[in-house]
């Protein structure tokens, strides 16, 4: 027998058994951890000692679920979902790991044998922030539903040494620091050393008549790139996820001879450019930064994805030809669609494919999900730039285009100014290529994020190519969020409410079974408790708030709360002026008519991007608007307005059980699906919003009854701007007065604040600040007034937490399963 028989058979048997789950194995595998891991025993032991003992332990479960979960998979040859992001915004993983693994209860036990309570151990973790906003969240959510729903999917993205940018708030302003967050030992990821690609940049093609394409990419600069693999735990299934996310390998970058020579900051010189690449995530939200080192993290996170996926289809022995029937690949925006010439590249220029075949195959693989119409977000890269970095990409993509362009010549015969519009190479000066066109071509679907989005997208900026590819090709996929975090885990007095109602815990990954709580809407006791369930968690915010903003607010007025990234289109501007002419209103009522008042505490939180003028005074504004309102002795309790620091998931995991209302309020049109809207109301909040995104859709299911909607409609916005510029109305009096109160130099020197006055009105009022104004106040009253008939809200509420099936993510990756990647799901232990 050889050595490796015996050690295979020993090793079957290891792995085959259960990893045991009572309070003592868990706590001497702690023990073990904390020994032999970290150096430390219990007299010794930290909080954060504590949690990575912990946390290890769990990462062993998980790595044994991941072992388990591919055996399975490879052995039933299961096509498998590519889940392509440039962001993956996780947030914290321990308490989420204990509740899939269904070990809670087991673990809170042992940390009180430690000494510790399991909340004080969850806050030691700190977030992985690899991501902007809703973009990076979604991907997170989907990665976590293809892993409960026993799908084979992966994602995959890069590991940012720092991520998103914590916001400290200074004297009102916001002020950027480093997020570290790699300076603790991470027990959520695990080095694969032994999985590494070569990415390549600059260098020259050469004509090579002998390789089959013909050409040769020569005097490349080289990088080897890493994986480090993140298991997903999931919630009522023994298949775990995984995010796959890669980094620089540098230490082979060290020049011995510069060294040698005494040059040793030139020594290192190769190893830090390396290492740049993956040093921070781009925080720009809806906006494109157009930088060259954003061009190359995107390509390295392409290449080495792609050069993965080949690898692991090798394995499996299948002709190329079965390529997409083992292999879906979803690119989360446009980010990742260099991904598409990639994989041209190396079937023509080194599988010695032909061009048809080749590209057969890369548009039955690839699919592209679009997120956003704002044209400032939209991708482009100069020519020259992309010729410079990636010289034979940019042939590729100009290749792909001719072929395109002649395939639409030929299908509709069309004039030179249509083929113009539609071309992938915009003809300015440079020229730049659009990626979103890219995207398309490459791809076999196309999909927006909530109905209405997809209609727009349809109508508006992809129109043209509904033209050339038929209507088929574009798709919706509405979003949706995990219910396993954003209720069963951020919200336990719900949580155990809906398992009381249904029965058992079922609901976590069949959430539709929520609208069993409606049967209750009558229930005295019923009503009493999911109210008591509110404030509890109304309490938990308040002392958040206490804590991160020194500000004393009572948890028994109306929590309405506007927590997202800043952003013109989302209007937080049209918040804080609202809150602006509910403070003049209080100011002029005698003190009985202020008692009488619904009382409100406005919170606000969200980051601005670094470089966005407008965004960072919008938060300056709202926290001197908010340092009047909280002073002043004749508004008391009546209305306190706060500004949360450093939005994260962790902090939305307190802020989003807590809200009466939620506010959503973005023009008509621009955004495109919103993921928080989901959120607060699956939590019983109610919302107050546009008729956008999939507000929309969230008022067909729980009725609109249910919710505060106003403004213009999204057909309407283009005439409305058209009219501020030529034919603006009178200002509305309540707005002028606004302003007004803004000029008086009550909230500090009124020049500083100008610029919003500019964007809010006439002709400077892109996003119909003062045309949606008038609608908006009303709305707000009929908030208050819907307050004060506490039974009518309560209804309200409930109706609303048990009507949101549709949203969780589970639908949307069983839709994209079932209409983009044609796959089934498979259990590990089926
Ligand atoms: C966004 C949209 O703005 C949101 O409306 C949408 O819900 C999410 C997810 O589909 O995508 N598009 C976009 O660029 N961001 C979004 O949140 N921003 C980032 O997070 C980078």
């Amino acid at each position: 027998t050889k050595r490796s028989d015996v050690s295979n058979s020993e090793y079957a048997k290891f792995v085959s058994q259960e990893v045991p789950r009572d309070e003592v194995s868990i706590l001497n595998s702690v023990f073990s951890h904390l020994a032999y891991t970290f150096h430390k025993n219990p007299s010794n032991t930290e909080a954060m000692d504590a949690y990575n003992g912990i946390a290890f332990t769990i990462r062993d479960r998980l790595l044994k679920r991941l072992e388990d979960t591919d055996s399975h998979f490879i052995s039933i040859n299961a096509k498998r979902i590519n889940y392509m992001s440039m962001e993956f915004l996780i947030g914290r993983t321990f308490d989420n790991a204990m509740l899939a693994l269904g070990l809670r209860k087991e673990y809170s036990a042992v940390s009180n044998t430690l000494g510790f309570n399991l909340e004080d151990l969850i806050d030691e973790e700190r977030d992985a922030a690899l991501g902007n906003g809703g973009l990076g969240r979604l991907a997170a959510c989907f990665v976590d539903s293809m892993a409960c729903c026993n799908y084979n999917g992966w994602g995959y993205g890069l590991r940012y040494r720092y991520g998103m940018f914590q916001q400290q708030i200074i004297n009102g302003y916001q002020v950027e620091a480093p997020d570290c967050w790699m300076d603790n030992p991470n027990p959520w990821e695990f080095p694969r050393p032994e999985i590494s690609y070569k990415v390549k940049f600059y260098g020259n093609i050469a004509k090579t008549p002998s390789t089959s394409s013909g050409y040769t990419w020569e005097n490349a600069v080289e990088y080897d790139v890493m994986a480090f693999d993140t298991p997903v735990p999931a919630f009522g299934t023994k298949n775990v996820g995984n995010i796959r996310l890669w980094s620089c390998k540098t230490n082979d970058l060290f020049d011995l001879n510069r060294f040698n020579a005494g040059d040793y900051p030139g020594a290192t010189g190769n190893m830090v450019a390396a290492d740049i690449l993956t040093y921070v995530l781009y925080p720009n939200d809806n906006q494109n930064a157009g930088k060259e080192l954003r061009l190359k993290q995107e390509y390295m996170f392409v290449s080495a994805t792609i050069q993965d996926i080949i690898h692991r289809f090798k394995l499996t022995g299948k002709p190329w030809s079965e390529f997409h029937e083992l292999v879906a690949i979803q690119l989360n925006d446009t980010h990742p669609t260099l991904g598409i010439a990639e994989l041209q590249r190396i079937l023509v220029d080194e599988e010695a494919m032909s061009w048809d075949a080749a590209w057969d195959i890369v548009t039955k693989s690839f699919a592209f999900t679009n997120h956003t119409i704002l044209p400032e977000a939209l991708e482009k890269w100069p020519v020259p730039m992309m010729g410079k970095i990636l010289p034979r990409h940019l042939g590729i993509i100009f290749d792909i285009n001719l072929f395109f362009l002649q395939h639409v010549e030929k299908s509709i015969p069309s004039e030179r100014e249509f083929l113009s519009r539609i071309s992938i190479i915009e003809e300015s000066s440079p020229q730049q290529v659009r990626m979103a066109y890219l995207a398309i071509v490459g791809s076999h679907r196309v999909n927006g994020v909530a109905q209405i989005h997809s209609d727009i997208i349809k109508a508006t900026i992809f129109s043209e190519f509904v033209k050339v590819f038929g209507s088929d090709k574009f798709v919706n996929v509405t979003n949706g969020v995990t219910t396993r975090r954003w209720v069963n885990q951020c919200n336990p007095g719900l949580s155990a409410l809906i398992t009381e109602t249904v029965g058992d815990e079922s609901w976590v990954d069949d959430y539709p079974k929520a609208h069993l709580l409606e049967s209750r809407v009558n229930d005295e006791d019923f009503r009493k408790r999911w109210w008591d369930v509110k404030q509890a968690n109304k309490l938990r915010l308040a002392t958040y708030i206490k804590d991160t903003c020194g500000i004393t607010v009572n948890h028994d007025a109306l929590f309405d709360i506007q927590v997202k990234r800043i952003h013109e289109y989302k209007r937080q501007l049209m918040n804080i002026l609202g809150v602006i002419h509910r403070y003049n209103t209080l100011k002029k009522m005698t003190p009985e008519q202020r008692q009488d008042q619904v009382h409100r505490v406005i919170i606000f939180a969200g980051k601005s991007a670094s470089g966005y003028y407008i965004a960072k005074l919008i938060i300056k504004f709202i926290n001197s608007v908010a340092d009047v309102v909280n002073n002043d002795k004749d508004i008391g309790d009546v209305l306190k307005v706060v500004f949360i620091p450093d939005y994260c998931v962790s902090a939305a995991e307190v802020i989003v059980p807590a809200s009466d209302i939620s506010q959503h309020i973005s023009t008509a049109g621009t955004e495109a699906s919103g993921t928080s809207n989901m959120k607060f109301v699956m939590n019983g909040g109610l919302i107050l919003g546009t008729v956008d995104g999939a507000n929309v859709e969230i008022a067909e299911e729980v009725g609109d009854d249910q919710i505060f909607m106003f403004g213009v409609l999204a057909h309407e916005v283009d005439e409305f701007r058209f009219n501020l510029r030529y034919h603006p109305d009178p200002l509305d009096a309540n707005l002028q007065a606004v302003y007004d109160t803004i000029k008086s130099g009550v909230f500090g020197n009124p020049d500083e604040f100008n610029p919003l006055v500019e964007c809010s009105h006439g002709p400077g009022d892109n996003y119909l600040v003062s045309v949606d104004f008038a609608s908006y106040l009303m709305a707000q009253d009929a908030v208050d007034a819907l307050y004060k008939d506490r039974e009518s809200w309560i209804t309200k509420s409930i109706l609303c937490g048990s009507r949101m099936g549709k949203f969780t993510s589970d639908r949307s990756i069983t839709d994209y399963a079932e209409n983009i990647w044609n796959i089934e799901p498979s259990a590990v232990d089926a």
